[in-house]
């Protein structure tokens, strides 16, 4: 049995695509608070968060909008992320868009530096959101989390102080198909492990994350999941501003959520970038509801055949 908390960041500023700022709503009506309950775990919702109030050194970067709203996010996501970490319990970010893990990672980064303990994060993502806040050529600050959580040069003054970074080394990304340029050349220096598409129809998804997994494990480390949406196939996820054709399937997204809650290292998790707006008679949500019921230990026994699937 865990301990769950359901934090609500409606993060909407960070794309340019509006309607994320309804995901964590979206997920609520998928029903769930419920279905984690329903697994025997103590789970509460603790509601929707605000950004802080913050000002903030604007970039040369013209491109880039909502700067101070997005930095006042993080802030307060941030917090929100180190406190549910100091309380022991976990926390499972509903978004927004992918900027809100600038935030939740650094906060859970934070907290594990703290206790001496290293922090993991695993990126489930179409992309790899290794912009900075120079080279983003959308402007768009979804696409700058993973620079900022492991300390890349360039957000000082723009976004909030970074406590503890993330190495490079302890970050494994899943499902990746669409980089561009500017991000190809940093992750070539960072250490960072890409588990494309192309190494995941060779491979299976299995194989790199027990890879991964045992990593964690044997550094006695902290796992942070963060879930986009596009990690998806749009085919079955298309509740999302960036699709991105040749994502993942319902089967190796399960896999996944069922190896991560078989490995019991889990401690906070981002389900990131959902955008109802784009929805279509509610299935993305409920989709990302079950996935997330997968990873704290539904599994696929447990699903009748008249079942929530619309
Ligand atoms: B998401 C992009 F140009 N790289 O910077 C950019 F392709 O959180 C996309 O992963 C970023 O959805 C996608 O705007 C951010 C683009
Ligand atoms: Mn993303
Ligand atoms: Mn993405
Ligand atoms: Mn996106």
């Amino acid at each position: 049995m865990s301990a769950i908390r359901l934090i609500g960041a409606p993060v909407d500023h960070g794309s340019a695509q509006r309607g994320c700022l309804m995901g964590p709503d979206a997920l609520r009506t998928a029903g769930l608070e419920a279905s984690l309950r329903r697994l025997g775990h103590d789970v509460a919702d603790l509601g929707n968060l605000t950004p802080d109030a913050v000002s903030t050194r604007s970039s040369p970067n013209t491109a880039i909008h909502d700067l101070e709203t997005c930095a006042g996010w993080v802030s307060a996501l941030a917090r929100a992320s180190y406190e549910a970490r100091r309380d022991d319990v976990i926390p499972v970010f509903l978004g927004g868009d992918h900027l809100m893990s600038a935030g939740t990672v650094a906060g859970a980064a934070r907290h594990s530096a703290g206790e001496g303990r290293e922090q993991f994060v695993l990126w489930l993502d179409a992309h790899t959101d290794f912009h900075s806040l120079e080279s983003t050529e959308s402007g768009n600050l979804h696409g700058t989390p993973v620079a900022y959580f492991t300390g890349q040069p360039g957000f000082a003054g723009s976004f909030p102080d970074l406590e503890a970074a993330v190495k490079t080394g302890n970050v494994c990304m899943i499902g990746i198909r669409s980089v561009d340029p500017a991000e190809r050349a940093k992750l070539a220096d960072a250490s960072i492990e890409v588990c494309d598409m192309r190494q995941l129809d060779e491979e299976g998804v299995g194989a790199p994350l027990r890879k991964f997994l045992a990593r964690v494990e044997q550094a006695n480390g902290r796992l942070h999941v963060s879930l986009d949406v596009d990690f998806l196939d749009p085919l079955i996820a298309p509740a999302v501003g960036t699709t991105v054709p040749g994502g993942a399937t319902v089967r190796e997204a399960h896999l996944v959520m069922e190896m991560l809650h078989d490995s019991g290292l889990v401690t906070s998790l981002d389900v990131a970038e959902l955008n109802p707006f784009l929805d279509e008679r509610g299935r993305t949500a409920i989709l990302m509801a079950d996935l997330v019921a997968s990873l704290f230990g539904k599994r696929v026994m447990d699903r009748p055949t008249r079942s929530i699937w619309p």
